[in-house]
């Protein structure tokens, strides 16, 4: 199996820590969406990462990919079966993806992205806003979470938050514990998981043989 992509992207890590859950051996491959390699558009057809092809069967979309994974590797679960659960997990997957990752997307862009990647300078203001903007889904999530997950086992809704948590930390933003206790032990959580673990090693890897 291939998934195409860069960790850096919120959904590219959601799918590669998906595998990882469920122990599917991947080869990940490098692409960029602005310069797209042909092979890459044959799998990605409007360009965007993540994609995975397995044998002749490919797919475009984190939510497509995790939710063909999770049916034909069922264990462990990342979409629940039962009704209010599958529904729960789905719309916090939609939280990160349709609604936190849009509004931190400023942070990474111009406090990390910009200046550390492409060598430009960020917009401060924009940043600023940025922070200002997650604040509401995170006092949200921060009021929905328990002990546990965010609802029932761990779903496809932890993973996609945490994915967009672990993007925004290459900027610098951390869960403050002060403001997000329940949020903050909840990541804690999310990272001692073994994928979790083993997907930021293969990251880190990644980053480190970029700067060499
Ligand atoms: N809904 C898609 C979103 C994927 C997406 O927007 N990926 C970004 C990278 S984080 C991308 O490919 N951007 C390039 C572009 O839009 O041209 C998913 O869940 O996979």
């Amino acid at each position: 199996m291939k998934i195409y992509g860069f960790p850096l992207s919120p959904f590219v890590r959601k799918v590669v820590v998906a595998a990882r859950e469920k122990g599917v051996d991947y080869e990940l491959i490098p692409a960029n969406p602005s310069e797209p390699s042909e092979e890459f558009l044959k799998v990605s057809p409007f360009s965007k990462i993540p994609a995975l092809s397995d044998g002749d069967f490919c797919l475009a979309d984190s939510t497509a990919i995790v939710t063909y994974l999770d049916a034909k590797y069922p264990a462990p679960a990342l979409l629940p079966a039962e009704p209010r659960a599958r529904g729960r997990a789905v719309w916090f997957e939609e939280v990160a993806d349709t609604v936190l990752i849009p509004a931190g997307a400023p942070i990474v862009v111009n406090r990390f992205l910009r200046p550390k990647i492409f060598g430009t300078d960020g917009d401060e203001e924009a940043a600023k806003a940025g922070e200002e903007a997650i604040r509401k889904p995170l006092a949200y999530l921060e009021n929905e979470v328990g002990d546990g997950w965010l609802d029932g086992d761990f779903s496809i809704g932890d993973l996609a938050v945490a994915c967009c948590i672990k993007t925004l930390s290459y900027a610098g933003w951390t869960i403050d514990p002060a403001h997000y206790p329940k949020l903050a032990a909840w990541y804690d959580r999310v990272r001692e998981r073994k994928a979790w673990q083993a997907a930021a090693d293969e990251e880190d890897a990644i980053f480190e043989s970029m700067k060499g």
